[in-house]
């Protein structure tokens, strides 16, 4: 129903005041402004809409390999990939406010089994009410042998500060450590970024809570096992051309993930994972 920096794209709306904008390109949710406060995805401000590459910001959907654990490119073809729209719709007049949503489907085509010799039919849905962000990934598996893949909603969020925020849910849960299938339990209360983080949390239990300054974000998920948390900061960002000097001060990368484990859909089933955002703003 519109265009985002050229690319077609969908903006929900809701009388509350709440949006939310999602390009066809990656299926890939760009801004969420819940009723009554600011942006809360981040969005580089050099990101590249051209359509080829992907878009640094908001929500990529990972799919069907996350980053270069196998041979595919990295984090799989899914946010490279235009999907189709499939329906959109605003109910205004649903309870609590609104409800509206988008539905995006993305089907094994020459270019993916060239990649990736799978028969698959994914399908991305966005859903927006007052202040709250739903994203679903569903996967069915139309062929006959088991299908097999890793991924996620590489969802990055936009805070005021960085070095200001407290994650807090962690605890407990096992790391996974840099470059190794070791696992370390996680001590610390809360997690805080006062430097590059790129780490891999397994079987978490959620919800998880982002304290920003007076915003908080209540981070839950069904399906999507395990947490990515990334934050390239300073010397990575700066090697990141679709990055400004200072856009890692602006964002955290609080991933739904299944990386641990593989998803396996057995033939003519399917899978979903979904990641639900919802504001507590003080
Ligand atoms: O999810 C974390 C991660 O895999 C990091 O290692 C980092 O490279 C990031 O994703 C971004 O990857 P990209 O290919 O979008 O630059």
């Amino acid at each position: 129903n519109t265009t985002f920096h050229g690319l077609d794209a969908v903006r929900l709306t809701l009388p509350d005041g709440s949006t939310a904008v999602i390009s066809a390109f990656g299926a890939q949710a760009l801004s969420w402004v819940p009723a009554g406060g600011g942006e809360r995805l981040y969005l580089s401000p050099q990101a590249n809409f051209g359509g080829s590459v992907p878009i640094r910001g908001g929500v990529p959907v990972i799919f069907p390999q996350f980053s270069e654990r196998g041979p595919l490119p990295k984090h799989g073809f899914a946010r490279t990939a235009t999907w189709t729209l499939e329906e959109w719709r605003e109910q205004p007049e649903a309870e609590e406010g609104g409800f509206a949503c988008a539905v995006y489907s993305l089907t094994a085509d020459d270019a993916s089994r060239a990649l990736w010799p799978h028969d698959f039919r994914a399908e991305l849905t966005v859903a927006l009410t007052r202040d709250r962000l739903d994203i679903e990934l569903e996967v069915e598996n139309p062929g006959s042998e088991p299908l097999e893949f890793t991924g996620g909603l590489h969802t990055y969020l936009r805070v005021k500060e960085v070095e200001n925020v407290t994650l807090t849910g962690l605890h407990g849960s096992r790391r996974q450590l840099p470059g190794s299938q070791e696992t370390k339990v996680e001590t610390g209360p809360e997690l805080m970024v006062d430097d590059e983080v790129d780490q891999v949390y397994l079987d978490v239990p959620r919800p998880l809570l982002l304290k920003d300054g007076r915003q908080a974000l209540a981070i839950a998920s069904e399906g999507f096992p395990d947490v990515v948390v990334w934050n390239p900061w300073e010397h990575r960002c700066a090697s990141l051309k679709d990055m400004p000097a200072n856009g890692f001060r602006h964002m955290l990368c609080v991933e739904a993930v299944a990386v641990g484990e593989p998803v396996v859909v057995a033939p003519g089933a399917s899978w979903w994972g979904r990641q639900t955002l919802v504001t507590l703003d003080a």
